[in-house]
């Protein structure tokens, strides 16, 4: 048996860790919905019906055309009803100074309300530090983008071995990684998008799996976005990878 979610919040200092786990067990889901919608009204509705079925939201707040801090509060509610975590994927990219600016201050204030966000670690170091500076002391979790999904992603070999050991030395606030598969022996969340049940591949270059090829490969949370919000039942659809997923880490828990 592999250890239930619940066990392995043990082996986790940051409190987002074990809110995450916590939820998981709660609603039987390591489904995460990538909300890539551009009007707040869409994206609310969309959230008020998926919310039920999911872990974790995952936001592009940068593509929303009528952001407001209202917009925020709004979400607030839809969390504190539906019980999941805010997961802002910004892929922070600059240095440290910067990205702490970018995270706390500007229009979105993403420190504010993401329990989690997340950042390639291409800069180095600093760029932990940086958000650390603007979210540790609030409870906040950072992933590291140790691979991506895409045709010809550059994130492989040395450079993602690289990203594990940045993961190591800052384990008080990187809590794990997008990736495709379990990438270190450690015990680091991995969230992995380009999954979906019924297509291989978009027009640019994006590769999917299914949620069991993902979870098979030691995936925690698994990441849908237009396999969901672009049905034309949204509920149907995140009741389907919500079941499909958790089938998979059942299945998955028994055999080992
Ligand atoms: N995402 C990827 N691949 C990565 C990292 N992030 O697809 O390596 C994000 C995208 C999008 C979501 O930015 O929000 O995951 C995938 O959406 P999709 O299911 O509609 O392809």
């Amino acid at each position: 048996m592999v250890d239930t979610y619940t066990e392995r919040a043990a082996h986790y200092t940051n409190s987002v860790v074990q809110r995450l786990f916590g939820i998981i067990q709660r609603k039987n889901s390591n489904l995460c919905v990538a909300a890539d919608l551009t009007r707040k009204t869409a994206l609310l509705t969309l959230v008020d019906a998926v919310g039920p079925y999911i872990c974790v939201l995952k936001t592009h707040i940068d593509i929303l055309e009528d952001f407001d801090q209202e917009f925020i509060r709004r979400l607030q509610e839809l969390q504190a009803r539906h019980d999941f975590l805010i997961f802002e994927d910004r892929k922070f990219a600059d240095i440290g100074n910067t990205v702490k600016l970018q995270y706390t201050s500007g229009i979105y204030k993403i420190s504010s309300w993401a329990d989690i966000t997340n950042a390639h670690p291409l800069p180095g170091d600093g760029i932990v530090a940086g958000l650390k500076e603007g979210g540790l002391e609030k409870g906040r979790g950072l992933l590291l983008l140790a691979e991506m999904s895409s045709e010809g992603s550059m994130a492989t070999g040395s450079y993602t071995e690289s990203c594990i050991s940045m993961a190591q030395r800052n384990k008080d606030f990187v809590i794990g990684f997008v990736a495709g598969r379990k990438v270190s022996d450690d015990d680091f969340l991995v969230f992995t998008p380009g999954v979906s049940l019924d297509t291989s591949r978009d027009s640019f270059g994006q590769q999917y799996r299914t949620p069991q090829q993902a979870i098979d490969s030691g995936s925690d949370v698994i990441i849908v976005g237009r396999g969901i919000y672009g049905a034309e039942d949204v509920v149907v659809e995140a009741k389907r990878y919500r079941d499909a997923g958790w089938a998979a880490y059942l299945a998955a828990s028994l055999e080992k």
